[in-house]
């Protein structure tokens, strides 16, 4: 680790190098150093992400221009370079290693503990939209090819069906059959695209409440990070992904469903801060997808943590066996509940439209 740590421009020496954070994908160290400087030292997992140099050039793209837009440091993540000017370190075995500045005096939550830090977390990904609106989203690589394409992620599902790696299929056949029955419905969003209903903006991919961090005294918006995803997408992919994690009533594993609800006071919270934010900057139609944009992304989620249980936990980071079929059962009784809330949810988006 130290022969890592070495190649980068690091202010001071480091004094400690801890486990930090709980995302699903990335390995996550919390780095000191004798100067008291804080950073964040990542390994990427380079099977989910294949081209590391293209995904660190997006970053590098979109923080820049934000950078210009907002000069204080706190409010846009920052990359620290290796000793040679790169923006990552590649070690002798493959591994992948880069370094973040730590955004000093904020919080990044797991859950919302009241509406109002949901409304924030709206408002920073609102912010986000509305800033980069007129980067050339072009120039952005497609690092993962389509990522948020939920019909693929459909036909992964059933070439995980076909094959049965981990002998599974048995044991989840009612969530198959649940997930299947939507098929045809989860199409709709990418044929509006498609068609050119909705266009492509910078879409950061992963949108959630741990991806922000807020202030911890004032609790407004710091900054986005988790920045790996940052590629071209529809601004109802970043909505419903937030909503699919944040307004859920329970954690994204909780194993009893009956803890399991969609909040409408949180989607309301989140849909008045990220559309009070970025309402302008958006078209109607893109405004009237965005509920759809909620249905659409915990389907595919779900769909993919199935996948995944599938496969036999290949992709997630899991802690218990079973935690990627709670991952997918909860997400098939929000949709539920985002269809039984459907005119209520599209009801909280109207103001704006
Ligand atoms: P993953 O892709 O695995 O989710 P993240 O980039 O989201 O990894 O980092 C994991 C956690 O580390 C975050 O949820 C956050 O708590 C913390 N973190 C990441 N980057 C920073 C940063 N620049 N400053 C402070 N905390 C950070
Ligand atoms: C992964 O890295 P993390 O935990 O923020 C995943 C997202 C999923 C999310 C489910 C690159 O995000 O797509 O929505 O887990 N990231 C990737 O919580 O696949
Ligand atoms: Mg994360």
């Amino acid at each position: 680790m130290e022969k890592i740590i070495r190649r980068f421009c690091l202010d001071g020496n480091a004094v400690s190098c801890s486990r930090y954070g709980s995302g699903h994908i990335n390995t996550t160290c919390l780095l000191e150093t004798d100067q008291q400087h804080r950073y964040i030292l990542q390994k990427l997992n380079t099977h989910v992400f294949g081209d590391t140099q293209g995904l660190m050039e997006n970053i590098a793209a979109v923080t820049d221009y934000l950078r210009q837009l907002t000069p204080r440091p706190r409010r846009v993540l920052t990359i620290v370079p290796t000793l040679d000017g790169g923006l990552y370190h590649e070690t002798d075995k493959g591994e992948c290693w880069r370094v973040f500045e730590f955004i000093e005096g904020g919080v990044c939550l797991e859950q919302a503990r009241n509406a109002e830090e949901f409304r924030q977390s709206g408002r920073a990904f609102g912010q986000f939209q509305k800033q980069l609106a007129e980067f050339p989203v072009e120039r952005l690589k497609e690092t993962i090819p389509q990522f948020h394409d939920t019909p693929n992620r459909f036909r992964q599902l059933h070439e995980a069906i076909a094959a049965d790696k981990a002998g599974r299929l048995v044991q989840v056949q009612p969530e198959v059959d649940a997930y299947l029955a939507c098929e045809k419905a989860a199409a709709e969003l990418t044929d509006m695209q498609r068609a050119g209903l909705l266009p492509l903006r910078v879409c950061h991919n992963d949108a959630k409440l741990s991806n922000v961090i807020l202030d911890a005294e004032t609790h407004e918006p710091l900054c986005v990070i988790d920045l790996d995803t940052v590629m071209p997408g529809l601004a109802a992919y970043d909505f419903g992904d937030s909503i699919r994690y944040g307004a859920s009533t329970a954690a994204e594993d909780e194993p009893d469903q009956s803890r399991v609800a969609l909040s409408m006071t949180l989607y309301r919270a989140y849909a008045e801060g990220f559309l009070s934010a970025c309402a302008e900057r958006l078209t109607k139609a893109e405004i009237a997808s965005l509920p759809l944009g909620a249905k659409t992304i915990t389907l595919e989620n779900g769909v993919r943590f199935l996948t995944d249980y599938l496969n036999g936990d290949e992709y997630y980071q899991i802690s218990r066996s079973s935690q990627n079929l709670d991952r997918c059962r909860t997400h098939l009784t929000l949709v539920r509940d985002m269809e039984a809330r459907w005119q209520e949810m599209q009801a909280a988006v109207a103001p704006w439209l």
